[in-house]
């Protein structure tokens, strides 16, 4: 089933939102979430797919939180593509947010308006639900920093930040190719080369989590779009590749994870195009499910479900 509307559809305030079932929310679509945990909050950040369906059309991110899986708040938008003045058109694409001392970093990815290409940028603010504001004023990663490893003009997306425990945050992005790079401690400059990272079928949406001693790297595999991963012991790997994690997410050619660890369960968050009438590829929805771990650290493939 999907999400029971319990407030009304405005967006200047915040607004409550009961759920039941996947996809989560029905009362507009939501892509490429991105999940985080904070002072017991459940944090979900998505992009607004708000096209015709037939090609990405994303101007805004969203966000949302709540602390029991059930019962949701929307806060007003907290971020805008065009709020990177450097960047052009409704290219709100995949994003992930990460807190330090204090602060919360956006990573997003976005058309750039003078670097042919998608590039990455970062917003800051001094809480989880914003207003975020560009952190730069320049993009983070543009299209001409990664020619020696580019494979095309739009390889520059889909962020994902990982702070290892001694406080060294690395950023992974790409498309057909991965890449990863530190970050300074201000997080908002690369702190040295940009390296690749070699994964079997590597398709896009990188996501680092970390359990115990083992790292995960998740990824979009494959088009249509199945999640696979690989497992190190170390940040910077190498990674053994461990298989499929989540099948093609129904009638979406993309599935884009986040998974994170809320008040003793891990949830595998991502999206679908299943909202009744026109979902699909262009216009997606979030949805939640359990994930289990094997003894051995391995991820038990997700059980997609719409209760
Ligand atoms: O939403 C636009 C793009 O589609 C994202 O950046 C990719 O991860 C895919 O989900």
């Amino acid at each position: 089933s999907v999400g029971i509307l319990v407030g009304a559809s405005a967006q200047e305030e915040q607004v409550q939102y009961k759920t039941e079932g996947n996809p989560l929310f029905s009362h507009k679509y939501t892509a490429d979430p991105a999940a985080i945990v904070h002072d017991d909050v459940f944090y979900l950040y998505a992009g607004q797919d708000a096209g015709d369906g037939k090609g990405y059309h994303i101007p805004n991110w969203v966000v949302f939180s709540t602390e029991d899986m059930k019962t949701w708040t929307e806060y007003p938008i907290p971020l805008k593509a065009e709020d990177f003045k450097w960047s052009t058109g409704p290219s709100a694409w995949a994003s992930e947010v990460v807190e330090r001392d204090g602060k919360f970093y956006w990573y997003t990815s976005t058309e750039h308006a003078t670097i042919p290409g998608k590039a990455m940028g970062v917003a800051v603010s001094d809480s989880p639900t914003g207003p975020f504001v560009d952190a730069r004023g320049t993009a983070l990663v543009t299209n001409d920093m990664t020619t020696e490893w580019a494979s095309h003009s739009w390889d520059d997306i889909d962020p994902t930040v990982f702070i290892d425990d001694d406080g060294q945050a690395y950023i992974y992005w790409g498309n057909l190719q991965c890449y990863y790079a530190k970050l300074k401690d201000n997080m908002i400059e690369l702190d040295g080369e940009i390296m690749p990272v070699d994964l079997p079928d590597f398709e896009e949406a990188p996501y680092i989590h970390k359990r115990g001693e083992w790292y995960y790297l998740s990824y979009a595999s494959m088009f249509p779009e199945r999640t696979a991963y690989a497992m190190s012991k170390s940040i910077k790997g190498p990674w053994e590749y461990k298989g499929i994690l989540n099948e093609v997410a129904g009638n979406s050619n993309t599935n884009h994870q986040s998974i994170v660890e809320f008040k003793g369960n891990w949830y595998f968050v991502y999206h679908n195009g299943a909202l009744p009438r026109n979902g699909g590829s262009y216009l997606r929805s979030v949805c939640i499910d359990y994930l289990y771990y094997n003894e051995d650290g391995t991820m038990k493939r997700v059980q997609m479900t719409t209760e």
